[in-house]
């Protein structure tokens, strides 16, 4: 792998302010994730191909790619059925993840309803009643709360649904939903559907690499079109729909002069309470007290996209920044949560008097002081926590702090709904603008592109590079989770790149509008909005009836996690062409290899593609939208400009 046992920075990383705090980490002594797996090498081919098994204690087993060796576990698994329920353990630990954050989301609003949450309100009454309505649950002579309860219920009992299919994934269009039924996909409960991904994986269940496939797909589709659908959703409806919003972002938001405290993980219960508690009279006169000029807040991973979305509070950065941010000496208080969290930090944060918190029962680390979060003492806790990183801010040695200067600003903060106001008008809130620059050739085709940062690239360039080249050929990108933070680190979410970076249909419509080339949506769960909006793309009409034949594709060019495995499948199945820069571990396997870039575009109308090079990657992408332009007879329209302009002009005259 070129880049291991590569110290150059330049290849560690693409971003400045990372680049400049690897340097100094590097002077300090200070190992970040970089030095780890430098350490790691080589890493396991087997795992990588998908190779190994350790179901049972039989084996362990593995498969000999070369054919030289075992072909067979000692149970006679091969290595399609090794490499396909590796996959499917894989998407269900993915599913479980979300879906769990989902339930907690469910969980919260139900206690707010009841009451007994503090701190927490309904504040999107008309998305709960939307919600309501869609459910069939009765509105009238009802009042809010006993709306949300009704509403809380419902969705709570499609994680333990056993008959029938998933409330949410009915939002999908006709043919999608027809796709899954006729395939034995469509999801039904979403905790059923994880369970039984495990049972089919243990020894001796299911051996068919394919109906394995599918039932990581089922499982994965519970996800998006259930528990992150519900997450999205009910953030929205307890802390309000996002708006599009300025910030700013990178390691530069950090303030030397102010208590800074971090929030970095992924549920938003916990950090939109520090925000409340952050404007706290108390608090506040204790921020005085200790001599610091204010409390500034800043997020890293998803929690930061939820908190950006609703509040503008800066991104101090991605996945990979988390040990560099603890680096700069500066931090007073982190608090992390669940998912993507490293088990170093408390070791790290033993070098300054930063304080790490750990707050879920379900994620505790060693050498981190844990001060337990719930729903009912939400404001207390964020309190402590905020006064804890206040004494720590009376102990930071100010010479030691190195808080690189920068940052760049964004705009955050679209959604479905806010998409319709940003792109259609409030007076005209439909997708029909979005469609109509899609028909006319203004826009190319939209593509997702999202996921997580990896060692094993240049740190933010697979997500820099993909989306330049995406934009420069008229593709609308929208971004969530830790793509999202690398873009807007970049400066390509603000206005005026349109002007530096844009194709000239799509900055004409990026300036007509005022918006940026590259949208912010969200967090990872946000990948449901997404699917939404794909879903609105089509009622829309004129793209086709179909998920499958609209001129959009998703990416996830960083990828590392088990999530962005689930994430791929869903979107991949409700008919969206998805490039991974990262392959899956499935590659020992060719009927897996083959299923997954192949054959499942015939089941499902989306299918996977593996390509590590980011520019190689967008034009794949590009193919694949022009193919589906074509086949929606749209292609004559991507020309150049002024011939465009007159063809639009020709067709409107001729249809009047
Ligand atoms: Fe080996 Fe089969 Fe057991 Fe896996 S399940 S460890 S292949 S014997
Ligand atoms: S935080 S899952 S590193 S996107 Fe959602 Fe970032 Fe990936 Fe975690």
């Amino acid at each position: 792998n070129p880049m291991a046992k590569d110290k150059d920075k330049n290849r560690r990383s693409s971003d400045p302010a990372s680049q400049e705090m690897m340097d100094y980490s590097v002077e300090q002594d200070y190992e970040t994730a970089w030095d780890r797996y430098e350490a790691q090498q080589p890493q396991c081919d087997f795992g990588e191909l998908g190779l190994c098994c350790k179901n049972c204690m039989l084996g362990p087993c593995r498969i000999d790619p070369f054919g030289d060796g075992p072909q067979k576990g000692v149970c006679g698994a091969t290595a399609d059925t090794i490499a396909a329920r590796n996959l499917t353990r894989h998407a269900a630990v993915g599913a479980s993840a979300h879906s769990d954050h989902g339930r907690d989301i469910v969980h919260t609003l139900l206690m707010a309803a009841q009451g007994d949450a503090e701190g927490y309100e309904i504040k999107y009454e008309e998305k709960l009643e939307k919600i309501a309505d869609e459910f069939g649950i009765e509105r009238e002579d009802k009042d809010i709360d006993e709306i949300a309860r009704e509403v809380a219920e419902v969705a709570m009992a499609d994680f333990g649904r056993q008959e029938g299919e998933l409330r949410p994934a009915q939002r999908a269009p006709e043919a999608v939903k027809e796709r899954w039924r006729e395939q034995g996909v469509m999801p039904g409960g979403v905790d059923k559907d994880i369970v039984r991904s495990l049972h089919e994986t243990h020894i001796g269940v299911n051996s068919d690499a394919e109906s394995l496939i599918k039932t990581a797909i089922r499982a994965s589709l519970g996800d998006g079109w259930g528990g992150s659908m519900y997450a999205t959703d009910f953030t929205d409806v307890l802390f309000g729909g996002p708006e599009p919003i300025k910030a700013e972002a990178n390691l530069g938001v950090i303030n030397p002069d102010a208590v800074n405290v971090i929030v970095h993980g992924h549920e938003p219960t916990l950090s939109e309470m520090i925000v409340a508690a952050a404007q706290d009279p108390d608090i506040k006169e204790k921020v005085k007290e200790a001599g610091a000029e204010d409390i500034q807040l800043a997020g890293i991973c998803c929690t930061a996209n939820e908190i950006l979305m609703r509040h503008g509070i800066p991104l101090a950065g991605n996945f990979l920044q988390q040990e560099l941010a603890l680096s700069t000496g500066a931090v007073d208080g982190m608090v992390v949560d669940v998912q993507c969290i490293f088990p170093t930090l408390g070791e790290l944060a033993q070098c300054f008097s930063t304080r790490v918190m750990s707050t879920s029962p379900k994620a505790k680390f060693n050498g981190v002081e844990h001060v337990e979060f719930s729903e009912e003492e939400g404001l207390s806790a964020a309190k402590k926590i905020l006064e804890n990183a206040i004494e720590s801010f009376k102990e930071r040695n100010p010479e030691e702090a190195r808080v690189p200067e920068h940052q760049d600003d964004l705009v955050a903060g679209y959604t479905v709904e806010s998409i319709f106001d940003t792109l259609g008008g409030t007076y005209r809130p439909l997708f029909r603008p979005l469609n109509k620059a899609i028909m006319d050739g203004r826009i190319r085709g939209v593509a997702g592109v999202v996921g997580c940062n990896n060692v094993k690239q240049a740190h933010d360039s697979g997500h820099i590079e993909m989306v330049k080249e995406l934009i420069r050929h008229d593709v609308l990108v929208v971004q969530t989770g830790c793509s999202a933070v690398a873009c807007g680190k970049a400066g390509l979410m603000k206005p005026e790149a349109a002007m530096e970076h844009a194709g000239d249909g799509l900055r004409e419509v990026c300036e007509a509008v005022g918006i940026a080339p590259v949208l912010h949506v969200g967090s990872c769960v946000d990948n449901s909005r997404i699917l939404l909006a794909c879903t609105e793309m089509v009622k829309e009409g004129g793209l086709g009836d179909d998920i499958a034949s609209l001129p959009v594709a998703g990416a996830a060019p960083e990828w590392m996690s088990e999530k962005a495995i689930t994430i791929a499948l869903y979107v991949a199945s409700s008919g969206i062409y998805t490039l991974c820069g990262e392959s899956f571990p499935v590659m020992g396997s060719k009927k897996v290899r083959e299923y997954l870039t192949d054959g499942m575009e015939e089941d499902f109308g989306g299918k996977l593609a593996f390509e590590r090079d980011p520019v190689e990657g967008a034009h794949m992408m590009i193919d694949h939208i022009d193919g589906k332009r074509k086949e929606l007879k749209l292609d004559d329209m991507m020309n150049e400009p002024v011939e465009r302009a007159e063809k639009v002009e020709a067709a409107a005259a001729h249809s009047s």
